[in-house]
Parts: C-alpha cells; structure tokens; sequence
C-alpha cells in the first residue's frame, strides 16, 4: 500500500538546499531508470527523448530535455491556483533520457515504444520533455496500448502531413496522420487547437484530418472565442475517455517562445497557455508531452523556461487525473 506523501519523491527543500545547487533532475526529483520505476513505486515518469532527426527544417530539439532539466530546477511545488502539489499526492521522478539513434528513425521509434509499452503495461503515467514532435508517435503507441485515446494537441501545425521529400512517413511534420492510421487515437475524439501559418501547396494535411473528423480550431477561431469556450468544446470532445495531452512549444507566439524550429506568429500568450492547460482539469488524463524546444534558437534560455513552466502546469492535471483514479 502506497502511501502518501512519500518521502523518497520530494524534492529537496527549496529553503534548505537553494533550488540552484545540484545535479539538475526534472524538478529536482530522484533519478531513477525506467527499469526500476514500477518496483519504486512511481505514479508519473517524466522522461526526455533527446531526439531532433524528425526534424523537416530547423533542428535542435535533441538538445531540449537538457535544458529543460536545468530550467525546471527553478519549479516550485504547488500550484499557486489550483493549488495541487504534484508531489504530494502522487510519485513522480525523473526517468532520464530515453536513448535514442540519432542517425536511425526507425531503430529509435522501436527505442521509445519499447520504454513507454513497459512503463504503461506497469501502470506509469508518462509525462514527456522532447525532442521533436515524432517522438509522439513511439509514445501513444505505448499509451495506446488497450485501444485507441483520445488527444488534445496545441500547436501551430496540424502535423496530419503525409510523406515528406522522398515519400518519407516518419518526420515531425506527419506523427498524427501515423497515430490514426495506427488506431492510436480516435480521429473523432481528437481536437488541436492553434493552427496557423502558411501551408504546404493544397492544405491537403487539414483536409485529410477534418474528413477523418478531427476538430481543427485555428488560432482565428481560438482569439474570436477565447480560450474558455474553446476549451469547453475540446473537453466536451473527449469526455471521459483517456485523454492524451501534445503540446508544441510553437503554440506559444514566437515572442515569447523563439527557440523551437518552425515558430509562427500570431500566437497566444504564456498566460493563456496556462489557462488552457488548467482546464484539462478533470479529464482521464492518462499521458502528456511538451515538445519541439530548440534551445539552440533561443541563445537566452528564456523558451525552455516558458516550456518547463508549462510542463508543471501539465503535470498538475496529470498528477490530479491519476490521484482521482486511484480513489475511483
Ligand atoms: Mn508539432
């Protein structure tokens, strides 16, 4: 029997052993290898996928799970709103890089899947730090493991792309078209919100997802609603059904998230990404990523700052769905 706060997951105290001190860690959480998680008790394994070879024009986001590590020492532990306390109520550590090839897109996919199938088979919820957004697809085949989820997904790009250059399926531009071909998610219950910037010749990505039912709220439809009306829909969408959460740090305007490969403007603000990852609350959340943070593009470090912040907030609702479930 678990139970609760369990003293082997807090994070240091802040006030003891200043945040800036140490081997950084997700949050300053215990390191422990995916292997071992089941047997020590872990609820929610974060993990990065150092992995930028998906990548279709600018890369770097192998280089993301690191800073992010560095960046996310900075996170305190409870939510100044919701007032959840991840840690409290739910073991969470940091599980270290999934290892990848970077030069073999295909051996590092059967990589990650073959991680995330274990961690779900061991009932781990798996929140992810990228690497690009192909990394997606290696993960909601372990998610997807007793059927297909559901999904909510912020992003400029609908990544419903098919092939790219030489007839290529496996790129970060195509991770969503592969994970509903695969029945991994639910093309009816699947909503991405944010979409904008100039398109490929035909639009032929958003054209294929909405004939497969997928609900495409572009940026324009997200400012002339606000975000409270756009996330009831979306939560509406997916009900109750376990619900899978990708978000794409080039969600956020450019302005404040230079450092990821493809940014496009006209985007919304860190306060409101924050709102509409507060209002997953409540959902079966079964699994998250925060992807495509480039640090080499942002020399400040300032985007893997808003990407982490973004990733407690993710880990908040996840820790709030896996705690509910365990009462259920
Ligand atoms: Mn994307």
């Amino acid at each position: 029997m678990k139970q609760y706060p369990d003293p082997r997951f807090q994070p240091p105290s802040a006030m003891d052993y200043p945040r800036f001190s140490g081997v950084p860690s997700f949050m300053r959480l215990p390191l422990i290898a995916p292997e071992d998680a089941a047997k020590a008790g872990v609820d929610i394994g974060i993990l990065g996928v150092p992995w930028d070879s998906g990548t279709t024009n600018r890369p770097g986001a192998r280089h993301g799970p690191r800073q992010l590590r560095d960046l996310s020492t900075m996170i305190r532990s409870t939510h100044a709103v919701s007032e959840i306390s991840p840690f409290a109520q739910t073991n969470v550590a940091d599980l270290g890089d999934v290892s990848v090839n970077p030069t073999d897109t295909a051996d590092t996919l059967g990589r990650v899947e073959l991680v995330y199938k274990s961690l779900v088979l061991n009932g781990i919820v798996p929140l992810t730090a990228g690497g690009d957004h192909l990394i997606s697809l290696p993960v909601l085949r372990g998610v997807a493991q007793n059927g297909p989820v559901a999904m909510i997904h912020f992003d400029s790009h609908t990544d419903l792309n098919d092939t790219y250059f030489n007839g290529d399926k496996y790129t970060h531009g195509t991770p969503f078209r592969r994970a509903i071909e695969e029945g991994l998610i639910d093309p009816q219950k699947v909503v991405q919100i944010g979409i904008r910037g100039t398109n490929y010749e035909g639009l032929e990505d958003i054209a294929w997802g909405k004939a497969q039912g997928v609900r495409i709220i572009t940026i324009e439809e997200y400012f002339a609603r606000g975000y409270a009306d756009v996330m009831a829909e979306a939560r509406a969408i997916v009900g109750d059904a376990p619900t899978y959460v990708s978000f794409d740090i080039d969600y956020v305007d450019p302005s404040f998230a230079p450092g990821t490969g493809t940014p496009e403007i006209g985007g919304p603000n860190t306060f409101e990404c924050q709102q509409v990852i507060r209002a997953l609350r409540g959902l079966n959340l079964v699994g998250a990523d925060m992807v495509e943070v480039s640090p080499p593009f942002d020399p400040s470090g300032g985007t893997a700052w808003v990407g982490v912040s973004l990733i407690f907030e993710l880990l908040c609702v996840l820790s709030d769905a896996t705690a509910t479930r365990r009462f259920a």
